[in-house]
């Protein structure tokens, strides 16, 4: 049985929608008014003098599930308490409007407290949010059908990441499916063995822009130009600092205003770019297969470290709606991809160097054949129990490089890196990761054809700014 105190116009809405039957409900009130229309409906109605102690006693009965629909705050308070006096374990449904009773209510075993007016406003905004969507998805594909010959040419930033190159992957499913052809292009490089692991395994097509002649070339064949995950000709995208793309998406806050002739669609409230593109790949009944979706979930996971980090609702309807598609197998190559030996090595050696001072590690490996180790070698270092902070050593050609990790939330990796690095080479990062890379020339070596002397020369240089970089006093041993 359900019974619905103080009914209202909430209650109306409410027991009609109940899918149960109409016997099962009774419906109490003070008011003849409220009562009229369900009674004529065949609902159960009581009218009351006053919702009294004893009528609830009297007409409820513990297994019943109760509604408290009243508008008043205070009155829906008291009869929750008069209720529980009664039925110490029934559930009840209350509103709440208001977030001090809301709290109250909140604190009472069984009870649910909902704001009823915020769920209509909620509902008022989604409706018009879906319809905004709507409009910008036909919008888009308005833009597509008025493309010229020629191929839509998709930027994405320099060093693309799963969320560009996903997103990038899912726009050029978007023309395809408008009968147009297009093409990815990228300006920087592909690193990060996961993300190489990406395109390789969902077979991306990306096109780099080595100079300014294939840019020409790139501009010249296309019919629209479209920005993805970067909104600023010139930053950080090898497009010219005064050109107007067609389209812009993005889900980063930009500095400063930004323009395209076309469409603009920045949402910087949504965890990845990727969920955004999933919204008109629905719109525009795009055909998903096990590729894309797989791509765009993986970027998802990414961006939002496993839904963990700014989820918005849009990213887990996107997350929702690929699952079905993706690819699971694949996914997991994706995301734990095979190892090569000599990363393998990098990571053998650096266990053996290491050296771990109040929580902060650092270890060096002399030359690596590949940059992407020391992240790799670095962050499976900081699996180390009681390990906050690690700092990886290692030279490539001309270069030295230190990959550093923290898991401490209290330390600005990039900032440290910065403070201590910065005047000797590039230097800096995000809270928990960061890099540093320095010319060999900064070292003071004779011999410049011994690589073991100048290995062990940086291995000191490097291990004793770093640990004094953390204000951590080591006497200048040799390692
Ligand atoms: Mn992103």
């Amino acid at each position: 049985m359900y019974t619905i105190l103080g009914s209202g116009r909430f209650a109306y809405e409410l027991v009609r929608g109940l899918d149960v039957d109409t016997k099962d409900i009774l419906v109490i009130d003070e008011d003849e008014n409220n009562l009229k229309e369900l009674k004529k409906e065949g609902f159960s109605v009581l009218l009351v003098d006053g919702l009294s102690s004893d009528v609830i006693k009297d007409n409820i009965k513990s297994q019943d599930k109760v509604f408290i629909l009243g508008e008043d705050p205070i009155k829906n308070l008291k009869l929750v308490n008069i209720t529980k006096e009664h039925f110490p374990d029934i559930t009840i449904i209350a509103n709440a409007p208001g977030r001090e009773i809301e709290d109250e209510m909140g604190r009472i075993k069984g009870v649910v407290p909902i704001r009823i007016s915020d769920s209509v406003t909620n509902a008022l905004k989604s409706a018009l949010e879906t319809r905004i969507k709507e409009k910008t998805a036909t919008l888009l594909r308005k833009i597509l059908q008025k493309a010229g010959s020629g191929t839509v040419a998709i930027f994405t930033h320099n060093d693309p990441d799963p969320d560009s190159m996903a997103s990038a992957l899912a726009f050029s499913a978007i023309c395809e499916n408008e009968g147009l052809s297009s093409k990815i292009y990228h300006g920087g490089e592909i690193s990060h063995q996961e993300n190489l692991e990406l395109v390789h395994l969902l077979d991306i097509e990306l096109h780099r822009i080595e100079d300014q002649d294939e840019l020409k070339i790139a501009l010249n064949n296309s019919s629209k130009v479209v920005m993805i995950e970067t909104a600023i000709p010139g930053e950080n995208n090898v497009l010219p600092s005064d050109f107007v793309p067609n389209i812009i998406l993005d889900h980063h806050p930009t500095p400063r205003e930004v323009a395209a002739s076309d469409l603009v669609d920045i949402r910087s409230d949504v965890g990845a770019l990727s969920s955004i593109l999933t919204t008109y790949l629905q719109q525009l009944d795009v055909k998903m297969d096990a590729k894309l979706a797989t791509a765009l979930l993986y970027a998802l996971k990414v961006d939002t470290k496993s839904f963990t980090r700014k989820v918005s609702p849009t990213d887990l309807r996107a997350a929702a709606f690929l699952s079905p598609f993706a690819d699971e197998n694949l996914l997991k190559r994706i995301e734990s991809p095979p190892m090569t030996p000599s990363t393998m090595d990098v990571i053998g050696n650096a266990i053996v160097n290491r050296e771990v001072k109040d929580g902060v590690m650092f270890s060096a490996v002399g030359y690596v054949e590949e940059r992407d180790a020391l992240p790799q070698a670095a962050e499976f270092l900081l699996r180390e129990s009681d390990v906050k902070v690690v700092g990886l050593c290692g030279i490539r050609g001309y270069n030295i490089h230190i990959s550093a990790r923290s898991n401490d939330p209290s330390i600005h990796l990039g900032d440290v890196v910065r403070r201590t690095f910065g005047n000797l080479g590039s230097a800096g990062g995000h809270p928990g990761s960061a890099g540093v890379q320095i010319s060999l020339d900064k070292v003071n070596i004779e011999d410049k054809s011994d690589k073991e002397l100048i290995a062990n020369e940086v291995a000191n240089m490097c291990r004793k700014m770093f640990f004094t970089g953390f204000g951590i006093d080591i006497s200048a041993k040799t390692i």
